[in-house]
């Protein structure tokens, strides 16, 4: 008693409307261990935990438990920031703001009966109904109400299967007709080979909010690859963010929503809430939500994740994440508001845990009950939402509004079956106006050479820098390399022949943005885009300093990911068709940690969706002695995914060949993905640097012919390095009836060139493909059908390593001997 006494006589004299230390550390509790102990599960199965800590008594933990521990669980001590933190304390402690009951409990009925009628018209087709999460429309909703005050103008909503047919139709407000048309039958031949599952197609659409203002809504294709699209939707969304300047970031708005499952496990979570707050990849806040029914398809929590919550995986970053029980409808909208307002307060991301069930299967053709037989007796006698929250609100009488809103819907599905045509659901953005994808046409190509004056000013500025700039020695001596390239004194290497490539772009309008791992220097020391000072680390980036009134130019050195960069920059070049974007692998080796965003985006994206891209994908190749994976960017699954010109593929074996391919893809009007193997130890070489003039007319050649060799017996034929060991070969045994011809585009295949190179040749009666892949790798596959057809009663051979498992070896000294013996071989004529 004494010592209870003792501690009130110690205490400071209380200053009026200061916050009273007792209370603020009972209620500190409840901030930072609440929302463990709230009451989120609407089936009551995912308990509240009983923490030690909020064992408490008295009015005040009275009051904190009823606004940590009630149907909302914040999760919010982890922010660093004290102005943050009080910002959550203050919306969760003040009066919350009036809700419109009755828009609310149209939009949960109107969700449910659009599912019902699905469920009885389309039976046994996929849907993978919302029911169970319902209330994430009017969650959407709100957060489009507020965000539309705060200056949205546009919603890119990335989100995958689940509700996702119910979101076209009440958030981007496609018609009821166009979506029932979706799941009739349409004549078979007008898809054929292209078009994609209706849960997963684009659509645009527009969303009026109550106070009048209009919201695009993008929701953004998708592949059945859970969370692919998170990544995907931040690049669209910074893309439109650059077009825009100033103020880009209030304008757009991305949202994600995400599955419980999914965004536990899937890797490409973590990456893209890495990208957050970086400055090559921020949009100023994303918002996401977790559809988080509680169940990943036959997998129950526990075994999903290790932690008590899958929205945790947010937790390294400094943000917050609301729990909410997804039937309590008021907490649902109080959660969203606070998100999105924090998100235009902070530029911070903020994610929503919105915590359901799944009323079916997985999807409706699913049984459930064999698994989770327990739970499914729970669901089974669940009443739906309307149905709560109309009894929540004491709302009478609404018979009569349910049964008008039935008779809307079946009306709307009766006229969709008198639809033949399958509707677009979407509509390009009018910079899209001026590019088109579709099969290669020759009428297509522009030149692309740069006049030899122009070549020397962007020399000038690419090499110039403050007058007080403190620049490295070995960066001065490359410099003044550089200056000796643009004046023709010195053969130009890769490095330059891109830094004028990108000059050149720059001055005429056309942005560029680059991004890969140390991309900035360059994985091989060639690139050096941006100058370091040597005192101070200031920066200087020469490309910025082109032109007046130049485009921008934009290279960052990207996290440590390859999936969520790629897709990020898929995303940037889907929304900006008049810049040329690249991704650029350490080496190519690393770029099937992106397969999904090859196989899903890049190659099929035109043929699902009819949606373009002229990414670049610069992927360094070359078997040079470095070990199973510093060698192959893996040519052969390149190719097997080419067909009907969806991609190409391309080696430019010189410095000169590198400029044009750039310089072709961005000013070229057909945008198709560009894969380019380039090169590592021939950055520099000699045999591959070209004069400053072939940058001034050529174009790039899909074929490099050989200029020295006329009457050829033999003809050799590759593609990248190998070219250039073959040649030093062929100099060597002073050789002169060898030609060596470089496949420089692999696909589209160049025919016609090869055709006529061969035609040159035709005294020539060995025609070899020569590569330095293993049998089961490489182009190899690709180009023997190939040539054998235009190489008529010629027979084709092959030089190769012999098959094998990994891509190479990892003794330097056995990569010397196979290298030396693949050119033995490439120079032994069969006959002997
Ligand atoms: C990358 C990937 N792996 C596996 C699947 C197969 N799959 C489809 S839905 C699903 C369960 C998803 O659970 P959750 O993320 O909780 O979403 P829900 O269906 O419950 O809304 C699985 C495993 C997939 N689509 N994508
Ligand atoms: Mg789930």
């Amino acid at each position: 008693m004494a010592s209870r006494a003792k501690t009130v006589v110690d205490k400071p004299a209380a200053t009026p409307g200061a916050p009273d230390p007792d209370r603020e550390r009972v209620v500190d509790l409840f901030r930072r261990w609440g929302y463990l102990q709230a009451d989120l599960d609407p089936l009551g199965l995912f308990r509240p935990l009983s923490h030690p800590e909020l064992q408490l008594t008295g009015e005040w933990a009275a009051e904190a438990r009823r606004v940590y521990c009630g149907t909302i669980g914040t999760e919010f001590m982890h922010i660093s920031d004290p102005v943050r933190r009080h910002w959550i304390q203050e919306r969760m402690e003040g009066p919350q703001a009036p809700v419109d009951q009755q828009a609310a409990l149209e939009q949960l009925i109107r969700a449910k009966l659009f599912e019902q009628v699905l469920q009885q018209r389309y039976l046994g087709t996929k849907r993978f109904s919302i029911e169970g999460v319902t209330a994430l429309i009017p969650l959407i909703d709100e957060i489009l109400e507020v965000a539309g005050r705060l200056g949205a103008i546009e919603l890119v909503l990335g989100m995958s299967h689940r509700g996702r047919l119910n979101a076209m139709v009440h958030v981007a407000n496609r018609s009821l007709e166009e979506m029932f048309a979706e799941f009739e039958d349409v004549d078979p031949r007008s898809v054929l080979g292209s078009g994609d599952v209706k849960y997963h197609m684009g659509a645009t659409g527009e969303y009026v909010t109550r106070t009048g203002a209009r919201i695009h809504i993008h929701l953004v294709s998708n592949p059945s690859h859970l969370e692919a699209v998170d990544p995907v939707t931040m690049g669209r969304t910074r893309a439109k963010h650059d077009r825009t300047g100033e103020g880009g970031r209030e304008k757009y708005l991305p949202l994600l929503v995400h599955g419980d499952s999914a965004f536990a496990g899937q890797g490409i979570v973590a990456e893209t809430l890495n990208f957050a707050d970086l400055p090559g990849y921020t949009v100023g806040g994303t918002i996401h939500i977790i559809a988080n029914n509680l169940i990943g398809f036959t997998t129950v929590p526990r075994e999903e994740h290790s932690s008590r919550f899958s929205a945790q995986i947010a937790r390294r970053q400094s943000i917050p994440i609301f729990h909410v029980n997804g039937e309590d409808v008021e907490a649902v909208l109080q959660v969203g508001r606070m998100a999105v307002e924090y998100r235009y307060q902070f530029g911070s991301d903020v994610v929503v845990d919105l915590i359901g069930f799944r009323r079916y299967g997985h999807s409706e053709v699913d049984d459930p009950t064999i698994t989770q037989p327990v739970l499914y007796r729970a669901i089974k006698d669940h009443p739906p939402l309307w149905e709560i929250y109309a009894s929540d609100i004491g709302a009478e009488d609404i018979g009569a509004q349910v049964k008008a809103i039935r008779t809307e819907l079946e009306t709307a599905q009766k006229n969709a079956a008198l639809i033949t045509k399958k509707p677009t659901l979407r509509e390009l953005p009018k910079y899209w106006d001026n590019y088109f994808g579709g099969r290669y046409k020759e009428e297509y190509e522009v030149p692309t050479g740069v006049p030899a004056e122009e070549l020397q000013e962007l020399t000038r500025r690419l090499t110039a820098y403050p007058e007080q700039f403190h620049t490295h020695p070995k960066v001065k001596k490359l410099l003044e390399q550089r200056v000796e390239m643009g004046i023709g004194k010195r053969a130009v290497d890769y490095g330059m022949a891109e830094a004028l490539a990108l000059a050149s772009l720059v001055k005429s309008g056309i942005p560029v943005r680059l991004s890969g791992q140390d991309s900035r220097r360059g994985t091989f020391n060639q690139r050096h885009s941006v100058l370091i000072d040597t005192e101070n680390e200031q920066e200087y980036m020469p490309l910025a300093h082109i032109a007046p009134g130049q485009a921008r130019c934009e290279i960052y050195n990207s996290t440590l990911s390859e999936a969520g960069v790629l897709g990020f920059e898929y995303g940037y070049s889907r929304d900006y068709p008049e810049a040329l974007v690249m991704w650029e692998a350490q080496f190519g080796d690393f770029a099937n940690v992106a397969q999904a965003i090859i196989d899903q985006f890049v190659c099929a994206g035109e043929d699902k969706w009819s949606l373009l891209s002229g990414l670049v994908l610069l992927l360094p190749h070359g078997y040079e002695g470095q070990g199973p994976e510093h060698s192959s960017a893996r040519i052969e699954r390149f190719l097997q995914l080419a067909a009907r010109d969806n991609i190409q593929i391309c080696q430019p074996s010189n410095a000169g060949q590198y400029f044009h391919v750039l310089r072709r893809q961005a000013l070229r009007h057909w945008r198709k993905p560009l894969i380019v193997f380039t090169p590592k130890s021939m950055l520099r070489h000699p045999d591959a640097c070209s004069p400053v003039e072939d940058l001034t007319h050529q174009r790039f050649m899909n074929v490099f012919p050989d200029a020295d060799v006329h009457y050829a017996k033999r003809v050799l034929l590759c593609t990248g390095k190998i070219g250039h060991e073959l040649r030093e070969e062929r100099k060597r045994r002073k050789d002169q009836s060898t030609a060596i011809v470089f496949v420089e585009q692999l696909y589209p295949f160049p025919e016609a060139e090869l055709s006529a190179e061969l035609q040159r040749h035709s005294a020539a009666r060995e025609i070899v493909w020569v590569q330095e892949e293993p049998a089961n790798m490489g182009a190899l596959f690709y180009m023997m059908p190939r040539l054998r057809h235009i190489a008529g009663d010629r027979p084709v051979l092959s030089v190769k390593r012999s098959g094998s498992a990994s891509p190479a070896t990892g003794s330097a000294g056995a990569h010397e001997v196979e290298q030396k013996a693949l050119l033995a071989l490439a120079f032994s004529s069969r006959d002997r």
